[in-house]
């Protein structure tokens, strides 16, 4: 299962909004096929490890990280192949929540007379998927909001640099979330003051479809996100009903996504659904701080990603990473938990859960 894991992680950037799984098949003890999923549309995991066999699977073995699924879709049931080439035991590692699937794929194996051993190495199959078992029950974006700010809570000197808070090592991992995410959000205050690329700098890495909250549809025209639309796909949502620059948005490229409204502001959760009828099934959420603290209000944000450097800006206190209103008490503060802490280079990366009460 550990190999299966690993090979699991190979789809990353590729087969959003599905999941990422992998598929090992053993005979005693020789490993006779592997595969993964490597992206959407083509072959599950356990049919691209069908495709590899070195012999006949025939009284095998398979180790699969998630349930394999009993629907057409894309693609053909997978529990037929299994069945198919006389597999005689499944090790599964995470349940598929999937209504389509949900214990039916399952059922189906043990109805032809398979073995199933449910929940192999559960946590870590899960790891793989936080954002597929998300947008498959709520049909919106899990959204990661991630900030880098010193020891002393800061994002930027009064003068409002920022470059750089971290080191290296810790800006390579963010490019690794920009490749594993689909979209990418900051708010239109970001865009006026940095101008932002917000592609992805790995060399093998794919681009996130970059999303701005502009509410009164401010966006420059020249700037770098503009400018590059027709390459990099841009969404510009909005309250406005400017029909004259939206037609010049549209025409340089750009999807222009009217919202809802909300307190004078874009209604995140609608803007979420809209998200996820295209298919976006993941956020990196880098900022402002407002839209940081309007995103948390509004309870889209599922995880967060604090990096913090090893340094101390001092200051006025008006670049932090949330501002806007402050909750009145710290009883009501939003929880979150901690899941994770890595290390990159000097930097400290802590990744925390929200907790909805
Ligand atoms: C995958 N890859 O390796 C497995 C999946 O539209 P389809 O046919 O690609 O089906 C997607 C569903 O299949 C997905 O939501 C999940 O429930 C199930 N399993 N999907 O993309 C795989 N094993
Ligand atoms: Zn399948």
């Amino acid at each position: 299962m550990k190999r299966a894991i690993e090979l699991a992680k190979k789809g990353t950037g590729k087969v959003n909004p599905n999941p990422l799984v992998g598929a090992v098949i053993v005979k005693g003890d020789r490993i006779i096929a592997e595969g993964y999923h490597a992206a959407y549309g083509e072959l599950h995991a356990e049919r691209h490890a069908f495709s590899n066999l070195t012999e006949d699977a025939h009284g095998a073995s398979m180790y699969v990280t998630l349930e394999p699924c009993c629907h057409h879709g894309k693609q053909p049931p997978c529990t037929e192949a299994i069945i198919a080439h006389g597999i005689k035991k499944v090790y599964v590692g995470s349940d598929d929540p999937n209504a389509l699937v949900a214990g039916k794929g399952i059922k189906q194996l043990r109805d032809a007379g398979i073995e199933v051993v449910t929940h192999v190495m559960q946590k870590e199959c899960d790891a793989l998927n936080p954002v597929f078992f998300h947008y498959i029950t709520t049909k919106t974006p899990y959204v990661v909001m991630k900030y880098a700010m010193t020891a002393d809570g800061k994002i930027a000197c009064d003068s409002g640099a920022s470059q750089w808070v971290t080191g290296k090592e810790a800006r390579l991992h963010v490019q690794e979330s920009r490749n594993a995410l689909t979209g990418i959000m900051v708010g239109i205050n970001t865009v006026l003051m940095d101008d932002p690329q917000l592609t992805c700098h790995l060399e093998q890495g794919r681009d996130p479809i970059r999303i701005v909250c502009d509410s009164h549809l401010q966006i420059p025209l020249e700037s770098n996100l503009i400018r590059t639309a027709k390459e990099v796909p841009v969404i510009v949502a909005t309250l406005s009903d400017d029909a004259k620059k939206a037609a010049v948005l549209q025409e340089k490229g750009v999807q222009v996504l009217v919202t809802k409204e909300k307190d004078g502001c874009i209604d995140l959760k609608n803007l979420m659904e809209k998200l996820g009828e295209q298919k976006i099934d993941s956020i990196l959420l880098e900022g402002g701080a407002t839209l940081n603290q309007s995103a948390l209000q509004s309870q889209i944000v599922q995880r967060i990603q604090v990096y913090i450097a090893p340094k101390i800006f001092g200051g006025s206190g008006r670049y932090t990473p949330v501002r806007g209103n402050s909750v009145t008490n710290p009883d009501h503060a939003y929880q979150l938990q901690s899941k994770e802490i890595k290390q990159f280079g000097e930097d400290l990366l802590i990744e925390y859960e929200v907790c909805y009460g």
